[in-house]
């Protein structure tokens, strides 16, 4: 079987079809082969002496693993010199890193979370890379903190690596999601699927249960009817799978369907909820749609939301269009 590389599908991309500019397609090879870095670095674990806090907290004040930094600095050292770039913007730095000024500067700018799933990563559990890609608006050589803060539905590119039991790519440009698998013999990424699509129903839900008391009462409610089954008002057994890592969570439902929810709870009244909006959800939001889903906060798209500062929370329920479209019917029945 002929195989086609993520260069080849790129080269495509830009040339047939006309869909991504030159800079892009750079930018994303790029980011990829700073995943394939950071699929090494996880993969060897105790032996390559990454696994372990780090000992400092990053801006959210969570303790930041060493596996969270050197994932940064990968991502960080193989992108700032291409001049595709303006700059970059990641869950671990408290501020926006310009291109400087010894380097050309392009015209777009990468978001991440160099590694989600923090808690997973001692465990041998699946992890992540989740990037977001957007167009700096306007022409001046100058970049701030503003540029970023554009709603996610202006995303040009976004895709998660997941580093498990196979190093996947998910990636869209806006037309369809595609899936690369890494192929460890000659360390390039091959398309193993594309045109995924999301089925509009499930049976299955991934939630962190045991906030269940801290929850709104749309959730709960939604919740509580998913786990009384073919017994309540759903007329339906549902199953529960949470891995605790979004990439993980997300990867399942873009391949065989499910709802993810992170809501607000009442611990924290003045967040909107755990998960960052410019480094998760936008890009999981685009990545969902384009698979034919669909992803809100409960009351809004998640694309449309504009952001006011860039590590911004929010609420996220997505997945399979119906069960989402059904819990967000429920925020607004509360009112
Ligand atoms: P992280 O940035 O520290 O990895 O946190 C984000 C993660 C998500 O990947 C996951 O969905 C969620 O936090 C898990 O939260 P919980 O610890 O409540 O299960």
């Amino acid at each position: 079987m002929k195989r086609v590389s993520l260069t080849q599908y790129l080269v495509e991309q830009q040339r047939e079809h006309g869909r991504i500019p030159a800079e892009l397609r750079l930018l994303i090879e790029v980011v990829a082969r700073a995943c394939k870095r950071i699929a090494i670095a996880v993969n060897k674990g105790a032996l390559g002496d990454v696994l372990g806090s780090a000992g400092t907290d990053n801006v959210q004040g969570e303790v930041q693993k060493k596996l969270d930094i050197i994932s940064n600095e990968v991502l960080i050292e193989a992108n700032i010199w291409g001049g595709h770039l303006a700059a970059m913007a990641s869950e671990e730095m408290d501020s926006i890193h310009v291109v400087p000024d010894r380097y050309p500067q392009g015209e777009y700018l990468l978001l991440f979370d160099p590694l989600d799933g923090s808690s997973n990563i001692d465990v041998n559990v699946s992890i992540g890379t989740i990037f977001s890609v957007l167009r700096k608006v306007g022409h001046t050589r100058g970049v701030s903190e503003e540029d970023f803060l554009q709603p996610g539905k202006h995303q040009a590119a976004a895709g998660y690596c997941v580093y498990g039991p196979q190093s996947t790519l998910v990636l869209t440009l806006g037309n369809g999601v595609a899936v690369f698998t890494l192929d460890r013999e000659t360390g390039s990424w091959y398309l193993t699927q594309e045109g995924l699509r999301i089925p509009d129903d499930t049976q299955e839900f991934s939630v962190n249960m045991s906030n269940l008391r801290h929850w709104a009462p749309p959730v709960t409610r939604y919740i509580d009817e998913c786990l009384a089954g073919r017994d309540g008002a759903r007329g339906k057994d549902f199953n529960m799978r949470w891995v605790g890592s979004m990439v993980a969570d997300v990867h399942r439902i873009l391949t065989r369907g499910g709802v993810f929810l992170y809501p607000w709870d009442k611990r924290e009244p003045d967040k909107p909820g755990k998960l960052r909006l410019m480094y998760e959800a936008n890009p999981m939001a685009f990545l969902v749609e384009q698979a034919g889903g669909l992803a809100t906060n409960g009351r809004e798209r998640i694309l449309d939301v504009q952001p006011a500062k860039l590590h911004e929370r929010v609420s996220v329920v997505l997945g399979s269009k119906n069960e989402v479209e059904r819990a967000t019917r429920y925020h607004a029945e509360a009112g």
